[in-house]
């Protein structure tokens, strides 16, 4: 396969990078891209070094598959450039998600809509990966009525300049903001712009994305999205309602049989997903699983995942090895 990675001198770009090696993703010839400031850059691949590219020069380079993560606008003005040239188009902005005639794929709940006609396909937003990997098997079961999420997210969310303002701050240093406030010592309950209703843009993907992932208009979703002094990845508290009752065993071993999550729950020994353990790896952690015991049919859990992994590059690369796997590229 001919890939091209947009965005590759990014944060999620390096990852997706990363991923595609560490999956041994067949790439026959990687076309690294990247803004003209980055033009003529070298980077690494699997010990080979490729010189980073420019988006038209890419197009006509006509890659199979395309995965971007360069921003909206870079994705809304140059993926339909690379569709028609013939190229798939993995895109991890906000771009596409909610056009009704692109899929929003998370491959272990709805790859099987994918059809080789899909020219661009959507990524979802990260804090949503993470909540309906687990949310899908158990609204199979018991059915999402209702969902009450509070995320507490890495600065890498936001990239590299905000990392660098959380690394300065610690160390004393002044320095460029990435956030409208410090980080460091703070908790930020704002991700993304407002809209008009008062809950933020981040908060807003959540609710929508969830919808349609999971193919239910009827599931009701709020979120409150924060931003936290951590990097190695986004943890969630998740509170649902569903139409049936459950069992808690039942809910910790569907969970333990969910392919890419990872149950880490036991009380007895302090055992709890933490960004700490999540950095790095491509599973989606769970934990505090436990009901509710304000109201019927109800559960908690936290919910913990890199961010950067399945909440981006991984996701992006899964979906890929789903196109190869089944001929559609
Ligand atoms: C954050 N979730 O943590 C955002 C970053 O729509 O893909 C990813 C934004 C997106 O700030």
């Amino acid at each position: 396969m001919k890939v091209a990675v947009v965005g590759a001198t990014g944060m999620v770009g390096e990852i997706m990078l990363k991923v595609l090696a560490e999956r041994n993703f067949p790439v026959t010839e990687l076309i690294p891209v990247a803004s003209e400031k980055s033009v003529g850059k070298e980077i690494e691949f699997k010990g080979t070094k490729y010189k980073v590219v420019g988006l038209q020069t890419a197009v006509d380079m006509k890659p199979e598959i395309a995965l971007f993560s360069a921003g909206g606008d870079t994705s809304k003005e140059w993926a339909p450039k690379f569709a028609a040239a013939g190229t798939t188009v993995i895109d991890n902005s906000s771009a596409w998600r909610m056009d009704a005639t692109k899929k929003l794929v998370v491959p272990e709940i709805n790859a099987s809509e994918l059809t080789a006609s899909d020219k661009i396909i959507a990524n979802p937003n990260c804090s949503t990966i993470q909540m309906v990997l687990v949310l899908a098997p158990l609204h199979k079961k018991y059915g999402v009525k209702r969902v009450v999420v509070s995320t507490y997210q890495s600065v890498t969310g936001t990239g590299v300049k905000a990392v660098k303002q959380l690394e300065n701050e610690y160390a004393g240093i002044q320095g460029e903001m990435a956030y409208k406030y410090p980080i460091h010592r703070n908790v930020i309950p704002q991700i993304d712009v407002f809209e008009e209703n008062h809950y933020t843009k981040e908060e807003m993907k959540m609710i929508r994305e969830t919808k349609k992932i999971l193919g239910d208009n009827a599931i009701a979703v709020t979120s409150t999205t924060v931003r936290i002094p951590v990097v190695g990845g986004h943890s969630e508290s998740v509170n649902i309602e569903f139409a049936k009752d459950f069992d808690v065993a039942d809910v910790r071993k569907m969970m333990h049989e969910t392919p890419g999550v990872t149950v880490q729950d036991n009380p007895d020994t302090f055992t709890y997903p933490m960004p700490i353990y999540a950095e790095g790896k491509d599973d989606v952690f769970v934990g505090r699983i436990r009901r509710d015991e304000s109201q019927p049919n109800t559960l908690n859990m936290w919910i913990v995942s890199d961010n950067l992994r399945k909440g981006a590059a991984t996701n992006a690369v899964q979906i890929a090895e789903y196109l190869v796997a089944n001929k559609l590229v």
